[in-house]
């Protein structure tokens, strides 16, 4: 019987993480026993993270939703009755056509990226709210900021191969902490390394990376933008370019060296806290590198008011050392852009059903909370979460929290777990795992598509989201084909076959679960220049920028909350706070299970000596961090691991599973990033105090 059979699925790991890994299933008896990477993937060279080499306590943990449920409670206290299906459909179904009636544009989908797959976070879910008419979701939470200074430079977001990284000499891990987020990546790194590259880390708070890196350097947060054009002022002024580089694949360099030639290390140093010796310094190392240096870049420094510049700028440096010219060298934000996705066939936004009567509407899904509780024309009626956290996640969370708590709001969570946003849910649907439904995966860290085939049958009455949308659509009565696609043809039709990169990826996928782009092996994809830019040119001047009527060339972006920049707010709030990734949490996911629990602990703080002496801190005190917008309590670590001035709370934490019911997101800031419309997470000032 089915019960003794043994096999061996292949499946690709969900979650939002650059390394996006090919995972093989050991099924028994119905039932998945084991998983671990896969061993032929040269990415993933059979390992996992600490978080996913235990996916099974998620998969089968017994806080898993298993059957639809309606709200008993209050918004927001977590009481829920079981309901069938039908009944949970046939009340969404009711809710939507009742509101849609007056105006689609009241109902907000509301997703991000707790599955990164095409066909689950972004295939039938898009089809069925375009077809609805609901307004459109700018999903701007994570990367939008560094990805616009990006692309307005480079063109599109491809970057330097991390698998060839071994051949950088210099390494700058920038706003990067690839040994917690990157782990796959960081194995590219430490092999350039054994091979005697120097590596030099740029974070504010000294991370496990910075201590494995040759020298760390520390700047104030938010500061990145102006250590890359005292940078580029250096390399201009003491000639350490590549003349032939920049005269055949850039655009703007006379205007670029007139900008930056008063941004001196000197002007730099009391706005990054460095030396500006260190500053000089580093120029010349990179300078004097010349082609074979590599920026790893991450988002960390994407999330400050001035970040898409900050991104912008230090897109410009490896186009003046001629750095693209080697593979592995350059510079590496993401690698997304490689993927060949037909994002039209797959999100068909031309079902948008009457653009007269109702102009499309877009919400910025980091200002979640400013809108549930004051947009107009119209007001948000209904939200439907899924793949997201929001409660937990959006700045300003107090204002979120608001938001959801509206008793007017008709609130749908689809989910795996009861988070802090499923507590204020209306209705609260069962989701499936990665390991119950079917889907097909880009990356944002390499150049490898993963498939995902189901392992196990759905638990409990777990859906996918694909189907919920299916069945949705079909008690909408709605009759367009699309959308009632199958999982499996819509990741058939993922990629664009006539695109020679997407060559050959069906068969492959079909046979191993995995592959490679047909791109050039070597893969360097700017040697010979090739910008995806309007010039086709690395752009240090860009005409879109201009036409956008924003300022064309690399500039200085100040944060909004800076002791430096804005001294009024730092006289009260003095301490600057970051909340990056915390290692065994992967954003809200995973930071509800006893392991990942285990492993963080508790809410921590990390301040230096210096500020917990004058506020009476010592190790191991309950603090309250505050500002204007809220406060939340952590355990203070007392340590030279951040800088004097910068307080680090490792995160994303439940706001139910802390002491206090709050998390960082107490204190963020909703205000958006000067490029893309990101969220400002880093650019927040704090004051921290016993409680
Ligand atoms: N374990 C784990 N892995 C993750 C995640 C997680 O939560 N946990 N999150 C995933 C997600 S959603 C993403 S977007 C990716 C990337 O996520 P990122 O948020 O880019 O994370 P990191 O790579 O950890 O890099 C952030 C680093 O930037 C530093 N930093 C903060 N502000 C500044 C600044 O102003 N300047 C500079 N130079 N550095 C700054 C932080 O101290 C941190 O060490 O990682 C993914 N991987
Ligand atoms: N203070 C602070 N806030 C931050 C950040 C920070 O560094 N500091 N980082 C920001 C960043 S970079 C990001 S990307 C966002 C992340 O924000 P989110 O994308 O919201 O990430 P998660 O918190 O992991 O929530 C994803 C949810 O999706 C659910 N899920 C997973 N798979 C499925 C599925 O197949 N179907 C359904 N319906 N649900 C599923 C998971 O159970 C989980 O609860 O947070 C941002 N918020
Ligand atoms: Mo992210």
């Amino acid at each position: 019987m089915a019960g003794e059979e043994r096999r061996i699925v292949r499946a690709a790991c969900p979650h939002d993480c650059p390394d996006t890994c090919a995972m093989e299933i050991t099924v028994e008896g119905g039932r998945a026993v084991k998983v671990r990477g896969a061993a032929d993937m040269p990415f993933t060279n059979g390992a996992l993270c600490t978080k996913v080499a235990h996916y099974l306590e998620r998969v089968y943990s017994d806080q898993r939703l298993l059957h639809p449920m309606k709200r008993v409670g209050r918004k927001g206290e977590g009481r829920f009755a079981r309901i069938t299906w039908d009944e949970a459909l046939d009340t969404i179904a009711e809710k939507f056509r009742a509101i849609a009636a007056d105006d689609p544009r009241a109902i907000l989908p509301y997703s991000y990226a707790g599955t990164m797959g095409l066909v689950q976070s972004s295939g039938m879910d898009r089809r069925f709210f375009h077809r609805l008419g609901a307004s459109l979701l700018d999903r701007t939470i994570c990367s939008s900021a560094g990805g616009y200074g990006w692309k307005v430079t480079v063109g599109t977001t491809v970057g330097a191969d991390p698998e060839s990284a071994a051949n950088a000499r210099l390494i700058l891990i920038w706003g990067a902490n690839p040994v917690v987020s990157n782990l796959h990546g960081w194995r590219h790194l430490m092999e350039a390394k054994r091979r005697g590259a120097r590596l030099v880390c740029i974070d504010p708070w000294r991370t496990q990376t910075a201590e494995k890196c040759d020298l760390h350097l520390a700047p104030l947060p938010s500061s990145d933008g102006a250590l890359a054009l005292a940078m580029m002022q250096v390399l201009v002024a003491e000639n350490l370019l590549d003349h032939d580089y920049i005269a055949r694949h850039t655009v703007g360099f006379s205007e670029l060296r007139e900008r930056v030639g008063a941004f001196t290390p000197e002007w730099a140093a009391p706005l990054t806290g460095l030396p500006a010796d260190a500053i000089r310094q580093l120029a010349r190392d990179y300078g004097t590198a010349g082609q074979d240096s590599l920026i790893r870049l991450n988002y960390g420094l994407n999330r400050h008011a001035g970040g898409g510049m900050a991104v912008r700028n230090i897109a410009c440096l490896p186009a003046l050392t001629g750095a693209w010219r080697k593979p592995g060298c350059g510079a590496l934000l993401s690698t997304s852009g490689n993927f060949p996705v037909d994002a039209h066939t797959l999100e068909r936004p031309d079902l948008y059903p009457d653009p007269v009567r109702f102009p499309p509407r877009t919400i910025n899904m980091s200002t979640i909370g400013r809108d549930l509780l004051e947009a107009a024309d119209p007001p948000i009626r209904a939200i439907y979460v899924y793949n997201s956290n929001p409660v937990a996640v959006a700045p300003d969370g107090n204002r979120v929290r608001d938001g959801f708590a509206r008793e007017d709001l008709f609130c749908v969570v689809h989910e795996l777990f009861q988070t802090d946003t499923a507590d204020y849910a209306d209705i609260l649907l069962p989701a499936t795992s990665q390991l119950e439904h079917h889907d097909v995966h880009t990356t944002y860290g390499h150049v490898y598509a993963v498939a995902n085939r189901p392992a196990i049958t759905p638990l409990g009455e777990a859906k996918p989201n694909s189907e919920v949308f299916r069945l949705l659509a079909r008690r909408l009565g709605f009759a367009d084909e699309s959308l009632f696609d199958s999982d499996e043809a819509m990741a058939a039709a993922a990629f664009r076959g006539n695109d020679p990169r997407a060559h050959g990826l069906a068969p492959a996928l079909a046979e191993r679960g995995w592959a490679r782009l047909n791109l050039p092996r070597p893969f360097a994809p700017f040697a010979e220049g090739g910008f995806r830019t309007p010039s086709g040119k690395c752009e240090f001047h860009s005409r879109r920028l201009a036409d956008a009527d924003l300022d064309p060339l690399p500039a200085w972006h100040p944060p909004r909350e800076s002791a430096p920049t804005n001294p009024a707010l730092a006289a009260r709030y003095p301490l600057a706070l970051i909340t990056p990734p915390a290692r065994h949490f992967l954003n809200t996911s995973f930071a509800n299970l006893p392991r990942f629990l285990a492993g963080e602990g508790s809410p921590k703080l990390e301040i230096h000596p210096q500020d917990a002496a004058p506020r009476a801190l010592a190790d191991g005190d309950e603090v309250r961090i505050h500002n204007a917008r809220g406060e939340f309590r952590a355990t203070a670590v007392v340590t030279d691991r951040v800088r004097p001035g910068v307080v680090v709370s490792p995160s994303i934490w439940w706001r139910k599973l802390s002491p206090d019911g709050q998390n960082a997101n107490a204190v963020t800031s909703d205000a958006l990033t000067d490029l893309g419309g990101g969220a400002c997470f880093y650019d927040c000032l704090v004051e921290v105090a016993r409680p």
